[in-house]
């Protein structure tokens, strides 16, 4: 008994491997690896684990069987870019100016030698890395040459290694970058990149909708690569170009070799997949696989990447002692731009579960997204939270975890969460923020759900969401209303009094 606790103090695993050969890990337990699976554009219920019930996610949901799910989870805003800003700075977005959903040629956001999550890693001794998305901008303010060194960039902000989409998958240029390079790049065919105007003379998916394989919805006119017009023009690069139907592996791929590679130190690998954003164009082996088009097989895909990485976890003996945290940048939408079919062939599949609205939303779809946790060592397994958390949160708690120094690091608005989020408490945040596309701030405590004032569109036109936009105040009971149907603001003004002050409090901060 005494050996088994002693055993487990000090973290010792020792597994045999599927080959047969034993590994020994020796690692204290508050050095997990880490791996953060951030997705995009997965919505609260577009997971087994969540409810769903037209698409099965095994894989995602097995990290839920052996540890923790959590079911008021919050990206901290209804788009990509500012929710990673937060999440990786630890500071609210809508604080600093520029950080709304970011065009491919944006410089890069995050100010370098500012304190950021994986540099908290970094200080504990980690070995850093990001592979997938970025889209928080790359190089300096006056602009970027794509044929010289892309910086700076994550190698500046805290990652040891980085392995990038540099924007969006709808987004020019549609190459990846390795570290400071674009990877394949043909010196002979230099990379151009323009938002304002068409550049080289290769026809654009405005003028040759003939030419292309999945058509635009709305926008996604311009250059086209891989039979699929995107957002912003480029020319040449031709070598380096991607094919979106090979990008789950080669992303997956990239991962795998990166969490090889550093098995035998602390790792965190921020691992930001493409899938489930739009162009959606799984791999042949997903294509009609779901019965609900490509969105429901790039979910598919999705699972089947998260299963590779929890498998090599269990191959190298390392399982035990690494945490795998996944979660989701912003709730989901059915046409984000392209004819795929995903209105079409969703059925009575509800990618945001009972929530209303989806991605963009101030309603709850465009945030509460799915989390699941687990760190066999340390977190019993199959549990259920309803902890109120926070992605802003993830900073303070790994800081926490690994015993930086918190009063030396600049915190911002983060906060240490850790004991939540392994399953050992019960109370999460007293209130989480949410920004919705245009910047409306809603404001979440207890039973409580208060939407500010906008002008905006109730209902976005090329996606069909609903934005969650008022001119009145707004207030929900999301007890007896999870669904935002009934606004109790005229009922309750004493509440909605509580509800302004308490976000003038923080907004003013
Ligand atoms: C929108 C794009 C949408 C998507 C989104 C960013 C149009 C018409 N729509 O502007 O397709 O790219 O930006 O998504 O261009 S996010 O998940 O990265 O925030
Ligand atoms: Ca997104």
């Amino acid at each position: 008994m005494w050996k088994k606790k002693k055993d487990r103090l000090l973290g010792v695993v020792l597994l045999l491997t599927t080959t047969g050969y034993p590994l020994a890990q020796e690692r204290p337990v508050g050095k997990p690896n880490v791996i953060l699976i951030y997705t995009d554009d997965v919505g609260f219920g577009d997971i087994s684990a969540n409810g769903a019930k037209a698409i099965k996610t095994p894989n995602i949901d097995r990290i839920a069987e052996e540890g923790l799910l959590f079911t008021n989870a919050y990206a901290t805003s209804a788009t990509c870019t500012p929710s990673r800003y937060s999440m990786l700075t630890g500071e609210y977005a809508w604080r600093k100016t520029n950080t709304g959903i970011a065009p491919g040629n944006s410089p890069l956001l995050i100010p370098t030698g500012s304190s950021t999550l994986p540099g908290i890693f970094q200080q504990a001794g980690y070995q850093t890395g990001v592979v997938g998305k970025w889209h928080l901008g790359l190089g300096p303010i006056e602009g970027m040459d794509w044929n010289g060194d892309i910086k700076p960039g994550p190698l500046e902000v805290g990652f040891n290694y980085s392995f990038i989409i540099p924007a969006t998958g709808d987004r020019v240029p549609c190459v990846y970058v390795e570290n400071h390079n674009i990877v394949n790049l043909d010196t002979a065919d230099p990379l151009y990149v323009s938002y304002t105007e068409q550049i080289g003379n290769e026809p654009n998916g405005r003028d040759h909708p003939e030419l292309l394989k999945m058509r635009p919805s709305h926008g996604h006119d311009q250059s086209i690569v891989n039979g699929i017009s995107r957002i912003g023009y480029m020319s040449g690069g031709h070598s380096a170009r991607w094919i979106d139907e090979e990008m789950a592996d080669v992303l997956t791929h990239k991962a795998v070799d990166f969490i090889k590679l550093n098995h035998e130190n602390p790792f965190f690998l921020y691992f930001a997949t493409h899938d489930i954003h739009v162009p959606r164009a799984p791999h042949p082996r997903f294509s009609g696989k779901s019965n609900m088009g490509p969105r429901g097989d790039v979910i598919l895909q999705l699972d089947g990447c998260v299963g590779e990485i929890l498998n090599v976890l269990e191959e190298y003996g390392i399982a035990q002692n690494t945490i795998v945290l996944f979660t989701s940048d912003n709730g989901p939408v059915l046409d984000d731009g392209y004819h795929d079919q995903a209105k079409e062939k969703v059925g009575g599949h509800l990618p945001s579960g009972d929530l209303r609205g989806g991605k963009y939303s101030a309603f709850e779809g465009g945030t509460r997204v799915p989390m699941l946790i687990k760190w066999p060592q340390v977190i019993k397994p199959g549990q259920v939270s309803s902890a109120l958390i926070s992605q802003l949160d993830f900073k303070a708690s790994f800081a926490q975890l690994l015993k930086v120094d918190l009063s030396a690091l600049d915190l911002a608005d983060s906060r240490d969460y850790m004991k939540t989020l392994l399953g050992k408490k019960r109370k999460g945040r007293q209130y989480v923020i949410q920004q919705s596309l245009n910047n409306t701030l809603s404001l979440v405590s207890r039973r409580w759900k208060y939407i500010s004032p906008s002008e905006g569109a109730k209902i976005q036109k090329n996606t069909g969401i609903e934005l969650g936009n008022a001119p009145e105040h707004q207030l929900f009971d999301l007890k007896r209303d999870p669904g935002e149907k009934n606004n109790v603001a005229k009922k309750k003004e004493k509440i909605v009094r509580k509800m302004v002050a308490y976000l003038d409090d923080i907004v003013s901060d």
